[in-house]
């Protein structure tokens, strides 16, 4: 089945944040990516990874864009199994159109480092 998309929308508040049009706490950028703080943590230290390039979800990405994605999720994820953090297990998260969960239109990755017997916040 073809999966036609709705447009990329510009004025998504991720979007924003590329533009620095609103404030977004940044904990790693690379040439291709950007990682920053979700602001509505389901666990502490709750990231989100995004492609600096315009880009709806997975379905609608480049292996390019993929791939910049999923080196910096793991750099980071590895990264918060190390020390000082010393994360017990990462999940990541992932969300594709507004019946996949997806709220915010630009391809995003949510890193949500794990403890021990901890579970995930609604
Ligand atoms: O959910 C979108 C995710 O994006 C959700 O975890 C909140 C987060 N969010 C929304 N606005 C912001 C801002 N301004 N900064 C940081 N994080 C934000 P999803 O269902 O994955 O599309």
């Amino acid at each position: 089945m073809d999966y036609n998309p709705e447009p990329y929308d510009d004025d998504n508040i991720f979007a924003k944040i590329l533009r620095e049009e609103i404030p977004a706490f940044r904990v790693y950028e690379d040439a291709d990516t950007v990682c920053f703080m979700d602001i509505m943590p389901r666990v502490d230290g709750h990231m989100l990874v995004i492609p600096k390039t315009p880009c709806r979800n997975v379905l609608d990405a480049s292996p390019e864009q993929l791939a910049a994605c999923m080196k910096t999720v793991q750099k980071i994820s590895r990264a918060l199994m190390g020390a000082p953090y010393g994360a017990d297990g990462i999940t990541l998260q992932q969300f594709n159109e507004g019946d996949g969960g997806q709220e915010v239109f630009h391809l995003h990755f949510h890193i949500l480092p794990r403890r021990a017997g901890d579970s995930l916040r609604p």
